[in-house]
């Protein structure tokens, strides 16, 4: 998606309006894909309406739709006031899944694919100004072999579609974020990217201001492009006082007794960037950031020079109800239950999460692992079985026909990622991939392409990794080699080696972790899952496997080991909390590895995380600095 200041974060200004579109909208499947020709982008004719943003899949209570597959439509009216004629009129989507085209008045104005990312409509021409429009858009859901997740869609004999995800979630799908109505000025603010630098005492911000001239004026040699605008910035603290100020759209600002973004302990300033011509002020917009650094150096993860271990959860978007739909109610719930356990970071297993969430997070101080929408690069509908036991491995980047456009959709994910998300201080890594099947040659192009994308693309060079499965050990794994620090998906004492077999599952993770100390690779290693199905409700002494018994013992093995190796720099359990999946005999309505509920209640296991972690120091495994 070409960058354009619509897909900056929606926010109100003195030259910018961001109008929320959400609420009930008008709604309707189509099973027999009847829409396009029968002319629903005019109107779809449907009674029934839901909220947007939401997953529909949850709303119903018969499973054809709550399963449905392929093409389905939205629509809702808004209203388009006359002053804003002249202005720069868009429909920003904060996600649509897994794909949406978008008409306007009967127009088609955009098609976008990728299920977990901004973009947005320009309806400047099809707009009618000072009455009602009418938007529709045709989402599809389908999964393929070449989308962002992979999966793939099956027809039964009934003629009815089944999507099959090669990933361990359910498939929700819809509008699942804000939609909201822009009207922005013509010559505008397309883009900033902030690099905080420290050096001893002193912090400097260096900032390249990206903006379009959207205007003409006569002149005597005829239209011409107005002059370019003059870019101002200035920086706010907390307490709203002007602690420094820019003019240009390249510079480097000093900010005098910075005070720095550290782990759990946040401190966000305020980057106005105005945009002036002659004196009039054309456009404003802020970003909210942070002064830290992030490096990896050796075997250690340092956050403004100081190692830091890695300690919280791998997470979904995922609730009763909405399915995948923005909550912001179930953002902070999940903020205060992760500060409760002494958790200081998480991964946004597995696809970017809502802006709010690392909003948050910046507030917050925790380090987000952001992860593309990369999972199912595995050649299986049950990938996290076959996978976790080392069966099943299919050369997947080896396929004909599907690879490049595979590819193309990757790296059109990991760029839009990281421009949207670049400039949050919680953001310490990027996760490329999670779990691909990256053990023969024809991975190492791919690779290179994505995480050289990656660097390219990110201001700060922020540490590239990806979340490697039992087959992917540094020795077998053609991407490891890629990652700067190495993330490990384990399941000793649940797949590999399970109930009374623990010791033996304790003796296998030391023998591999004793294998990639043997490798001496120089590189820290980060747990970024392990643990075990768990039911909420069921307790035994001694313990079995589903019991919250269990879930404890297996964590407490797992640590005892990670406790050995300095190499090892934390630890992310699978997962947070309880979430759906599609339905199957290997899953209880849903994977059951989370730490709480579903409904955000913990199990027992989550007081024993809590005692370990509000032990554990921030840099835990660092020899003390006398
Ligand atoms: C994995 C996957 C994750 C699954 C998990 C499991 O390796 O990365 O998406 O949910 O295993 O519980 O099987």
């Amino acid at each position: 998606m070409k960058q354009t200041a619509a897909l900056l974060y929606p926010r109100s200004t003195a030259a910018r309006q961001a109008v929320s579109l959400d609420g009930m909208w008008k709604f309707r499947l189509d099973p027999q894909g009847s829409g396009v020709a029968e002319g629903w982008k005019d109107g779809i004719g449907a009674k029934d309406t839901l909220p947007v943003p939401a997953s529909f899949q949850d709303f119903f209570t018969d499973k054809a739709s709550r399963e449905y597959t392929g093409d389905f439509w939205y629509e809702t009216e808004f209203f388009v006031p006359p002053e804003w004629k002249g202005k720069a009129v868009y429909i920003r989507f904060g996600s649509v899944t897994h794909r949406g085209t978008v008409f306007v008045n009967g127009a088609e104005i955009t098609r976008h694919e990728g299920g977990f990312l901004p973009f947005a409509a320009d309806i400047t021409e099809a707009a009618h100004y000072g009455g009602a429009n009418r938007l529709v858009v045709l989402v599809n859901n389908e999964l393929s072999e070449t989308t962002q997740p992979v999966g793939r869609t099956e027809t039964k004999p009934d003629g009815t579609k089944i999507a099959r995800p090669y990933f361990d979630f359910f498939n929700y799908s819809g509008i699942q974020r804000p939609v909201r109505l822009l009207a922005l000025p013509k010559t505008t603010i397309t883009d900033i990217s902030l690099i905080p630098r420290i050096t001893g005492d002193k912090a400097e911000l260096e900032y390249a201001v990206e903006t379009v001239v959207g205007t003409t004026v006569e002149t005597a040699v005829g239209t011409v492009a107005e002059t370019e605008a003059d870019a101002r910035l200035t920086v706010l603290d907390e307490e709203g006082r002007v602690v420094a100020e820019g003019q240009g759209a390249k510079g480097v600002l000093s900010i005098p007794n910075p005070r720095l973004w550290n782990v759990r302990d946040a401190y966000l300033y305020r980057v106005w960037v105005r945009l002036y011509r002659d004196g009039e002020l054309l456009d404003e917009w802020y970003e909210d950031t942070g002064l830290r650094t992030v490096e990896i150096r050796g075997t250690e993860i340092l956050l403004n020079g100081k190692s830091v271990y890695l300690k919280g959860f791998g997470k979904h978007e995922d609730a009763d109800v909405i399915g995948r739909g923005y909550s912001p109610a179930h953002i902070k719930r999940d903020f205060e239950l992760m500060k409760w356990t002494g958790a200081n970071s998480f991964r946004t297993s597995h696809y970017p999460y809502a802006e709010e969430v690392y909003q948050m997070a910046d507030r917050e101080g925790f380090l987000v692992i952001d992860e593309a929408p990369a999972v199912g690069l595995f050649d299986s509908t049950s990938n996290f079985l076959a996978a976790n036991r080392g069966q099943k491995k299919v050369p997947f980047f080896d396929k004909p026909g599907t690879a490049a456009e595979l590819l193309e959709n990757h790296l059109q994910a990991v760029r839009d990622m990281i421009r949207r998300d670049k400039n949050h201080p919680s953001v310490i890594a990027w996760s490329l991939f999670n779990e691909p099947e990256d053990t023969s040659d024809a991975a190492v192009p791919y690779f290179k392409a994505v995480f050289d994308a990656a660097l390219n693309c990110d201001p700060q060079k922020r540490p590239r990794t990806f979340a490697t499965v039992l087959f992917n050990r540094p020795d077998t794994s053609k991407g490891c080699r890629f990652s700067d620090f190495i993330c490990l998906n384990r399941y000793y004492g649940w797949y590999v080696l399970g109930g009374y077999d623990m010791d033996i599952a304790e003796q296998a993770l030391r023998n591999e972790i004793e294998g990639l100390k043997a490798q001496n690779l120089g590189k820290p290693f980060v747990f970024t899952e392990y643990g075990a199905d768990t039911d909420g409700g069921l307790h035994k002494l001694p313990s079995v496997q589903w019991t919250q018994e269990y879930q404890t013992e297996v964590l407490e093995m797992n640590h005892r080991v990670f406790d050995r190796y300095d190499f090892i720099r934390g630890e992310q359990v699978w997962a947070f909390a309880d979430f759906q999946t599609g339905e199957g005999i290997y899953r209880l309505d849903g994977n059951k590895k989370g730490i709480f509920t579903r409904q955000r209640q913990p199990k027992a296991a989550a007081f024993y995380l809590k005692q370990r972690w509000e032990n554990l120091p921030e840099n835990y495994k660092t020899p003390v600095q006398v």
